[in-house]
């Protein structure tokens, strides 16, 4: 090797280890978006790299708004193991002509968003580097149903698995399932030709009891519903057994293996995912489609209501000490959104908001308690409608309009995905409580007085001809944005 080669060689190692330095002194935000399935998660994630990036309308930004963020840039993620965000291709979708919403998420991927600021006050100024790296992961959301499985052995499990079951809005489609368990003798020897066929019917049940309705909190594990390339594979060959059977099985017998297995998926499924994802966050935004259990009925909301209190019990919200640097960190600062509420005129906002703290009330006290900020908030991560009045007789109602998506209903008017319409949504109640104690369904179904359509996204473009990348509608985008990074690039 030459000599200038060498140098040169050197000089590069230099530069990447300047690097290197540069990216372990920059501090970094590790953002959890929590939410279950089609809650919102990869839109938003999709909407605040990209409103973050171009330079949006972001105007509660403070850092935004008073010009301090000299740029905002993708960056390689730090986990090499993780695939990347597929930010571009969601993107794309919304560029398409119609737009499409991104397709549901079916694997782990993550993003780094790395922003270059200059702090407020000249103090900071001199200070601090003026960058903050934004860590972001996204996952299929049927896999944080899993997390309070952490917290049960494979009995107490059984037990609410097999109430669950038995529930009335779900006992039809777990009829075969629970036939099948009826008859099982889980004393006798381990039979994996058992195993295989009852996971068979278990699993059908977890799916049934889903289809109609895929916004809804689903029964799990999650993987039953999203095996990806675990499907067949003993991690997944197991079911809950009928309570009254014994707490520990003798060896060698059905119940053992079950039971085996039963903390095998724990082990290896849900501690990895909890260990490398979520002990390590330091600000959470948990997404919550209120709007869509709403329209479900009071057994959804319930149902919601119980399920976001399980998931939320595993985090570890509080304040950050000095003790923090040796201690495993904290979320310090927690928001509770209620995503979609472009599904509403912003008169009714507060009601939507009303409903969250409702859903959370228990989460949101505990994290508060803990020493956590926490804040409440009705947004949308993409602006899909527009406001309007309309006439009803003397009345003037609050009304949205949008596209609605190909195949929604209003009664007997069916939409086919291209024509624009003006919706009046109906009122939320003014006191949620309602929404979860009244027996019946209070909305959904066709002569409901609330029925919220889903709409098409707004078509974006990608860069305008001259270059510029423009910003994606929102509503209280930059609030959220700014309750969760905003102390970070002051
Ligand atoms: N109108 C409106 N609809 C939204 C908005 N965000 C999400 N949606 C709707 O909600 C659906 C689900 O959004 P996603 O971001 O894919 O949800 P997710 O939490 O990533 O779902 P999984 O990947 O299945 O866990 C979308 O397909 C849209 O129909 C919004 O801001 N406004
Ligand atoms: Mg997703």
């Amino acid at each position: 090797m030459r000599l200038s080669e060498l140098t040169g060689a050197t000089a590069d190692a230099l530069r990447s280890a300047g690097a290197v330095l540069l990216d372990l002194m920059t501090p970094t935000v590790r953002l959890g978006v929590t939410g279950l399935a089609r809650s919102g998660k990869t839109v938003f994630i999709t909407a605040l790299v990209r409103n973050l990036v171009a330079g949006g309308r972001l105007p509660f930004f403070a850092a935004m708004a008073e010009g301090r963020i000299a740029r905002a840039y993708l960056e390689p993620q730090p986990d090499d193991s993780v695939p990347r965000f597929a930010y571009e291709e969601h993107l794309a979708d919304l560029a398409r002509d119609p737009p499409q919403w991104p397709e549901s998420t079916r694997r782990i991927s993550q993003l780094r968003v790395t922003i270059e600021y200059t702090p407020a006050t000249a103090l900071r100024r001199a200070l601090a580097t003026g960058r903050l790296h934004v860590d972001i992961v996204d996952y299929p959301g049927e896999w944080l149903i899993d997390l309070p499985l952490l917290e049960l052995s494979f009995s107490e499990w059984s037990r609410r698995a097999v109430a669950d079951a038995r529930a009335p809005q779900r006992s039809g489609a777990a009829k075969d399932w629970l036939a099948f368990l009826s008859a099982l003798d889980v004393d006798a020897p381990a039979d994996e030709q058992v195993a295989l066929a009852g996971t068979a019917l278990f699993t059908r049940y977890l799916q049934a009891a889903r289809a109609p309705n895929p916004e809804l909190t689903a029964p799990g594990p999650g993987r039953f519903l999203l095996p990806g390339e675990l499907a067949g594979s003993p991690l997944l060959t197991f079911f809950p057994l009928p309570p009254g059977t014994a707490a520990v099985y003798a060896r060698g017998t059905l119940g053992a293996m079950l039971a085996r297995r039963f903390e095998s998926y724990k082990t290896h499924i849900v501690q990895p995912f909890f260990r490398d994802h979520f002990a390590r966050l330091d600000r959470q935004i948990v997404l919550i489609d209120a709007l869509s259990a709403v329209n479900a009925g009071a057994g959804a909301l319930a149902d919601l209501q119980r399920s976001m209190e399980a998931i939320l019990k595993c985090f570890r919200p509080g304040a950050n000490t000095w003790l923090s640097s040796v201690l495993p960190r904290r979320i310090d600062r927690l928001l509770f959104a209620a995503t979609k509420a472009d599904h509403l005129h912003h008169t009714s906002h507060d009601r939507l908001e009303a409903i969250l703290r409702l859903v959370a009330d228990k989460a949101i006290a505990r994290a508060s308690f803990a020493g956590a900020e926490v804040k409440v908030m009705a947004l949308a991560a993409l602006r899909s409608t527009r406001e309007a009045e309309a006439k009803s007789g003397r009345q003037r109602l609050p009304c949205i309009v949008g596209v609605p998506l190909p195949g929604e209903r209003l009664g007997a008017r069916l939409f086919d995905g291209r024509t624009e319409a003006a919706v009046f949504p109906g009122d939320l109640p003014e006191d949620p409580t309602i929404l979860t104690t009244q027996a019946g369904p209070v909305a959904g179904g066709a002569d409901a007085s609330i029925h919220f359509l889903r709409f098409r996204p707004p078509r974006i473009t990608l860069e305008t001809p001259s270059g510029e990348e423009p910003a994606l509608p929102h509503i209280r985008l930059d609030r959220a944005i700014e309750f969760l990074l905003g102390d970070r690039l002051a």
